[in-house]
């Protein structure tokens, strides 16, 4: 895990935390699988009293032949490596070990690829993990993360000891899409920061980052037959900041880092609104032939790309397909939200049109729920954040929703009145009204047949850096990943917040710097 730079105080907080902690540590054997804090909480845990111990010679055995699976086992050996200081074996044999080992075994052949159900088997002798796939592996993996010590998590080497409680767990998700959106264009985000925000999804079993590449106040990626777009449109931020933008091969390697997470990279480039990064780059792309001057501010609603010329189609087609080429995915964002300046009639035949040019790329769409005004494909998805009538409409089509309801996904609103960063247009969400909503019932007449799953997408107005990124996220987004993972029947805020609490101790082992809810009892930490 990428890890930032911590602040002196906070690490000798850290420091002293670790002291207590060792000690209740040391006098504690884990017996009870049952009680273990899992976030998402698993469909099933079946305790069996015992534990297992993780020690230096334990061997981490794979099933050889599947692609995949053997850099699973050493993405698993290197997280466990820098706190427990053991150089894990990772063996890929046919043969099974039958003691000292965690096994992970892709079990069935031939199984859909986005299948993420995994079982795992904890015994005295044996941690044994298996999935129909590699992403099932990988989540299970996760699993085995955090049923050890919180210490685990830990840069640097600990006591111990690494003891795991025994039992079974069966588990696999309610909906297949759970992501979290990064807003790089309002305050530009490096590809060490992207990868630190895409460790927290994969910790938490998401398997989708929304990158919201471009905007009013900056384009973030790399556009070869359009290169304005990137070294203009990118050089500045929100506040009048220098900005930034991924080249190809960094956006690739960010593309990279999630695929070895079993994460989807959605790439989304807004349009017709929240163009102005474009416009000041390219004269052509503005109705009257003048390039815009390059924005700062944060207003909403004023830019639009030219509707009716053929240079702006020619633009698109371009841009999406680079970003195809980059993108092994299957979707493309093209937002369409809040395009105040573009006429309706305008709107709604661009969207067709734009429709049109992603697929002809071989791309899915996925946009904001005014999408829904235009003539949606089957296979479009309306990502509804505020008007539930748009996302009837888009049902009415045959499209699915992604949920993403302002007033309770939306990682950028404050917390309370207290909070210093976010906004608060959409209300104040706390822990709890983050958590305690039912995507399946949210919206009358969208039900879970309807909807691909949920989002929680972090706009950046106010936001500058990982610290502030992580204080937005933690500890929203465990909640989020839960509503996607777990099955509304088996959630509860009362038994959630109390687990909660207890991932207070990996976030501040992880260098976390989150929001100390008052709702949630934080365990140890005070
Ligand atoms: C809105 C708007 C964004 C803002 C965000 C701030 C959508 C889909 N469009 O959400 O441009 O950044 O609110 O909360």
């Amino acid at each position: 895990m990428i890890r930032k730079r911590q602040s002196r105080a906070f690490r000798a907080l850290t420091v002293i935390f670790l002291l207590i902690f060792q000690l209740s540590c040391a006098q504690k054997t884990p017996s009870d699988l049952s009680k273990e804090s899992i976030i998402p909480k698993p469909v099933t845990v079946t305790p069996t009293g015992e534990y297992f111990n993780l020690k230096p010679g334990t061997v981490i055995y794979v099933q050889g032949e599947t692609e995949g699976v053997l850099e699973i086992g050493q993405y698993l050996a290197g997280s466990l490596k820098p706190s427990t200081g053991f150089k894990l074996e990772v063996r890929a044999t046919a043969k099974e070990p039958k003691r000292g080992a965690i096994s992970l075994a892709l079990s069935g052949s031939g199984q859909d690829s986005g299948d993420e159900s995994y079982d795992l088997i904890v015994t005295r002798k044996l941690v044994k993990l298996s999935a129909k796939t590699p992403a099932g592996l990988f989540r299970g993996v996760q699993t085995i993360r955090q049923i050890l010590p919180a210490g685990i998590e830990m840069p640097s080497k600990q006591e111990g000891p690494w003891k795991i409680a025994t039992g079974t767990i069966n588990d696999y998700p309610d909906y297949s899409y759970r992501g979290a959106m990064l807003d790089v264009s309002r305050h530009f985000f490096g590809v060490d920061d992207v990868k630190h925000f895409t460790d927290f999804l994969a910790y938490y079993k998401m398997n989708v980052l929304h990158l919201h590449l471009s905007d009013d106040q900056g384009w973030r990626i790399e556009i070869k037959s359009w290169p304005n777009l990137a070294t203009h449109g990118g050089s500045t931020q929100v506040g009048g900041g220098k900005g930034g933008f991924y080249t190809q091969e960094q956006y690739t390697d960010i593309v990279q880092y999630a695929k070895d997470r079993y994460i989807t990279v959605v790439p989304e480039i807004d349009m017709p609104g929240h163009t102005n990064a474009a416009l000041a780059s390219y004269a052509e792309l503005n109705c009257d032939g003048k390039a815009t001057e390059l924005y700062t501010g944060t207003d909403v609603g004023f830019s639009t790309l030219c509707t009716k010329s053929e240079v702006t189609y020619r633009f698109i087609d371009d841009v999406m397909r680079e970003l195809a080429s980059l993108t092994p995915g299957p979707y493309i964002h093209i937002g369409g939200d809040e395009s105040h300046a573009t006429k309706k009639e305008d709107y709604i035949p661009f969207i067709n049109r734009v429709q049109e040019i992603v697929a002809a790329h071989g791309k899915q769409v996925i946009g904001w729920d005014e999408i829904a005004l235009s003539s949606l494909k089957p296979n479009a998805i309306a990502q509804c954040w505020a008007n539930e009538k748009n996302a009837n409409t888009a049902v009415s089509q045959g499209a699915k929703i992604l949920m993403s309801p302002a007033r309770k996904a939306y990682l950028d609103m404050q917390y309370d009145k207290s909070t210093k960063l976010g906004l608060h247009w959409a209300g104040y969400i706390e822990v709890e009204t983050g958590y305690n909503w039912d995507p399946a019932t949210f919206i009358p007449g969208i039900g879970k047949g309807n909807i691909v799953g949920i989002e929680a997408p972090l706009w950046t107005e106010t936001i500058t850096n990982i610290d502030e990124i992580e204080y937005m996220v933690f500890p929203r987004l465990p909640g989020y990943a839960e509503i996607g993972w777990s099955s509304s029947a088996s959630r509860n805020w009362e038994e959630y917040k109390t687990r909660l609490g207890k991932h207070g101790e990996r976030f501040s082992v992880l260098g976390i710097d989150y929001y100390q809810s008052k709702q949630v009892p934080w365990g140890e930490v005070k």
